[in-house]
């Protein structure tokens, strides 16, 4: 199975990313969660981007807010596909993040999910993992025939 890159800023960030590692071990992947701040220590995170697919991992997840740089920063330093995921501080609303995450130029793309939502890029990355896995498609298959059944259930709720 291919090892998936959990990357944030801070550890501030982990309460956020921590769900996306809870998916991904809920899945059986394999993966390595690590504070790595493209300001506070680039060269650390230089190092890992180029290195990253030697070090066996497939694809990378990262979280970052504020002035989010360092998805877009191991994207440009590696050609694995980078997943970001806009952290919410307390300052602004997270668009902050957001932005500074989406808005990549032409030819450096990273694939990013809504503000704090860690969910959906393990999930996206689980997708791109499951092309070449039939026992992990099934298992996405099963999640989300689970996530139908339990929005249907929800129909009990609409009481008056
Ligand atoms: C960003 O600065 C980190 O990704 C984090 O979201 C934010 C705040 O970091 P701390 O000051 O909490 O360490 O680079």
């Amino acid at each position: 199975m291919n090892k998936v890159a959990v990357v944030m800023g801070s550890d501030s960030d982990w309460p956020i990313m921590q769900k996306a590692c809870l998916l991904l071990e809920q899945f059986g992947i394999s993966f390595e969660a690590k504070v790595l701040s493209a300001h506070r220590t680039p060269e650390l995170m230089l190092q890992f981007a180029r290195n990253a697919k030697e070090l066996g991992f497939s694809v990378i997840i990262a979280g970052a807010g504020g002035a989010a740089h360092l998805p877009g920063m191991l994207a440009s330093n590696t050609i694995l596909p980078v997943v970001g995921v806009p952290i919410k501080l307390e300052t602004l609303d997270g668009l902050d993040s957001l932005l500074s995450i989406v808005q990549m130029p032409k030819g450096v793309p990273v694939a990013t999910v809504a503000i704090n939502n860690a969910t959906n890029a393990a999930l996206l990355v689980i997708s791109m993992l499951a092309i070449h896995n039939d026992q992990l498609a099934k298992a996405y298959h099963n999640y989300k025939d689970a996530m139908a059944n339990e929005s249907v259930a929800k129909n009990a709720n609409l009481l008056f």
